[in-house]
């Protein structure tokens, strides 16, 4: 790599970053079925209909996978919990399997020296509740509230850092909107409702877990650039509304207590009544910001009903999601985030990365393209800093390749490539690469 350790200021958080549904093997251990399993289990929505039945079994091989974290010499681990694995029926009963098995992975990376960082959200919503309405239904909030509640009294007086909910786009608008993800609905009104409550609900489990006394707590939020297709005002307005929906509503929502006018031209007649009440749960203080970041969208306009415009793809190098390579996008972001909305706040980088065809041969994987990846983002990293940005982590998506949702096993994001017949784990070059750059 181009970088090392010593470049970056002192206590900076290199980490790497998975989710539980993605790697654990729900299956396992006593965990209630999740909008997943019945999202995959109807045809066309995944790749051959692959689930995280199995996942990377990690469910099993925790302390192998923990060795490969620490042979990284990263400083944190972001990992999530499964809401169906601690409550199996999201309410009521506790599964103390799934209990013993988070506390046995807060201790275990302890005991090797990382930050247990930990999400409480990535999308894994019980089936029950989502037979009663999900994300759609108000009281999601008190009941994301309970859980946090039950899974922090256990592990919360040894985590390290903790943000309620993972992108919160994806559990509102591309799950509810676009219908790309479960609970795989298209439909204004359940989004609307389903983006204030996503926030409603990390407003609620923050101040449950600082009613539990816990601190270092943060809200994660996904991010792309959105660049106008050409110059003209109708592209430069189609890519502000999709900037207003993707990358200002969440931000809005937390750090300013108000959504943005060019969102609620198309939400507001959806919005559960009363929602500009709710704002006092929503801004909640968090300690620090989290940013997801990976590609810019090209924007275009069209004459659709609201939001009114078409995505596209420009003319950058892509990663095998088809997504294109737009390092920037990650400065102008950073930059952004601290100018208008968090200020002296620290930020994280919370997940960054890319997927390729990354292929075993001869008993290693070679990845030079993630190894530029990394290194043109980190790039900008330094930029930001510079900058004055107070930039406290940088963590990469992903620890190993894993179920990357509707695509199933077929997109690699991993550093440490995962045979998912054998299970077989292999560092590819970019671990290898990354280990040295941090020991250095
Ligand atoms: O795999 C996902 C992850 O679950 C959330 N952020 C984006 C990743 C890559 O698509």
């Amino acid at each position: 790599m181009n970088h090392k350790r010593s470049d970056f200021p002192e206590g900076f958080q290199f980490g790497v970053a998975t989710s539980s549904y993605q790697i654990e093997g729900h299956s396992f251990g006593g965990a209630g079925r999740t909008q997943w399993d019945d999202f995959a289990a109807t045809p066309g929505n995944v790749v051959r209909a692959e689930n995280g039945a199995v996942g990377c079994d990690h469910y099993h091989r925790m302390d192998e996978d923990l060795d490969l974290i620490a042979g990284l010499g990263v400083d944190t681990y972001r990992f999530s919990t499964s809401w169906a694995r601690v409550l199996p029926e999201g309410r009521g009963a506790v599964n103390e399997a799934g209990l013993d098995f988070y506390d046995r992975l807060v201790d275990g990376l302890l005991e090797r020296g990382i930050n247990p960082a930990v999400t409480l959200y990535h999308w894994e919503l019980p089936s029950p509740l989502n037979d009663a309405g999900g994300w759609r239904n108000r009281d999601i909030a008190s009941w994301f509230g309970d859980y946090t509640e039950t899974l922090m009294k256990r592990i919360g007086d040894r985590v390290w850092s903790v943000a309620p909910i993972n992108e919160p786009w994806c559990v509102g608008w591309l799950s509810h909107f676009m219908g790309l993800h479960a609970p795989g609905l298209r439909d204004i009104r359940a989004t609307a409702r389903a983006m204030h409550h996503v926030l409603l609900a990390h407003g609620t489990a923050i101040q449950r877990m600082r009613g539990l006394g816990m601190n270092n707590l943060g809200a994660v939020c996904n991010f792309e650039w959105a660049a106008p297709i050409d110059d003209s005002p109708a592209a430069v307005a189609a890519a502000a509304r999709y900037d207003a929906i993707y990358n200002r509503f969440f931000l809005g929502g937390i750090f300013k207590g108000e959504y943005p006018a060019l969102a609620l031209e198309g939400l507001e007649p959806h919005l559960p009544q009363g929602w500009q009440d709710d704002f006092g749960v929503i801004t909640t203080p968090v300690d620090w910001s989290g940013l997801n970041y990976y590609t810019r969208k090209v924007v275009a306009p069209d004459d659709s009903p609201w939001p009114s415009y078409s995505e596209h793809t420009g003319d950058l190098p892509l990663t095998s999601m088809g997504w294109e390579i737009y390092p920037q996008g990650l400065h102008d972001l950073l930059m952004r985030m601290a100018r208008e909305y968090t200020g002296d706040m620290p930020i994280y980088v919370t997940e960054n990365g890319m997927s390729a065809p990354d292929q075993l041969s001869g008993g290693s994987v070679e990845d030079p393209h993630r190894v530029s990846y990394l290194n043109a983002h980190m790039d900008e990293i330094k930029k930001v800093i510079a900058a004055g940005v107070p930039l406290k982590g940088y963590y990469i998506w992903s620890l190993m390749d894993n179920y990357e949702w509707a695509l199933g096993y077929e997109k690699r994001f991993g550093m440490i490539h995962v045979d998912f017949d054998t299970f077989e784990r292999t560092p590819k070059q970019s671990y290898h690469a990354l280990a040295a750059a941090l020991r250095s």
